[in-house]
C-alpha cells in the first residue's frame, strides 16, 4: 500500500525540541520560528509527561495553524490526535506504520529511516514521507547509526519517490548538499535551537535553500 499522494515539502523541518532550546521558552522559540517563515514544524519532547506534552501540542497546534505552518507530533500518535496534529513522526521503535494508520487514519505519518531497506519498508507500508540519517555527526541523539552521508542519501532518493526529510548533524554549512543529494526538506535542532539568533539562523539557510 502506498500514500495516495506524494506531500509537498518546503526545504527546511524545523523541529522544536524541548531539551534543546537552552533555557528559553518553547513558547517563545515557536513564535521565533513561525515569524522566520517556518512552514513545517515537529514538536519533540522527549522528557515532559504526557499531561504537558499534550498541553504543548495544543498551543503548537494553534499557533501553527494561524501561520499556515504544518504541524507533527514526535512520537506520540495519541498526543497528535488529541493536539488535532496533521501527523506525526514515527522512530523505528515506535509503534509500527499499520498500526499507526489504524489511529490516525489519513493524517501524514513520517517515518525515521536509517538505510535503504528500511526506506523502501516505509513506502511500501503507506508512510507520508521518510526522515533519513543520521547524515552528519550529531550528539543531539544516539541513534545507533554511523552517518550516512550524501552518497547513501542519494542512493535512497533513487529507490523511493517518498518525500525525503534528511537528519542529523545538518547545519548552515553543510545543508545545501543535503538538497543537492536529493532530499526534499533538511531537519535540524542544534544549529537552529542552539543559535542566539535563531530567526537570523533561519532565514541564511532558508536563502540558501533552492526553492
Ligand atoms: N534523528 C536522527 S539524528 C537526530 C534525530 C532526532 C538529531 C538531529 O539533531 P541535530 O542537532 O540537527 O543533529
Ligand atoms: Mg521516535
Amino acid at each position: 500500500m502506498s500514500a495516495p499522494h506524494r506531500l509537498d515539502f518546503p526545504p527546511l523541518y524545523a523541529i522544536l525540541d524541548t531539551e534543546q532550546t537552552k533555557g528559553r521558552s518553547p513558547d517563545v522559540v515557536l513564535r521565533t520560528l513561525l515569524n522566520s517563515d517556518v512552514k513545517v514544524l515537529q514538536l519533540r519532547a522527549k522528557v515532559m509527561s504526557p499531561r504537558e506534552f499534550l498541553q504543548l501540542a495544543r498551543e503548537t497546534r494553534a499557533l501553527t495553524q494561524s501561520y499556515g505552518c504544518r504541524f507533527i507530533v514526535n512520537d506520540r500518535v495519541d498526543i497528535a490526535l488529541a493536539s488535532d496534529a496533521d501527523g506525526v513522526h514515527l522512530g523505528q521503535e515506535d509503534l509500527p506504520l499499520h498500526a499507526a494508520r489504524k489511529l490516525i487514519g489519513q493524517k501524514i505519518i513520517g517515518i525515521s529511516t536509517h538505510d535503504l531497506e528500511q526506506a523502501r519498508e516505509a513506502e511500501h507500508c503507506g508512510a507520508d514521507y521518510i526522515g533519513f540519517g543520521p547524515m552528519f555527526g550529531t550528539t543531539t541523539k544516539e541513534t545507533g547509526y554511523s552517518t550516512r552521508g550524501a552518497h547513501m542519501l542519494r542512493e535512497v532518493r533513487e529507490a523511493v519517490s517518498l518525500p525525503i526529510v534528511a537528519i542529523g548533524g545538518i547545519t548552515e554549512a553543510n545543508v545545501a548538499q543535503v538538497w543537492r543529494a536529493g532530499a526534499d526538506s533538511a531537519a535540524i535542532i542544534s544549529d537552529i535551537l542552539g543559535s542566539d539568533d535563531i530567526a537570523s539562523k533561519v532565514k541564511r539557510i532558508l536563502v540558501l535553500s533552492p526553492s
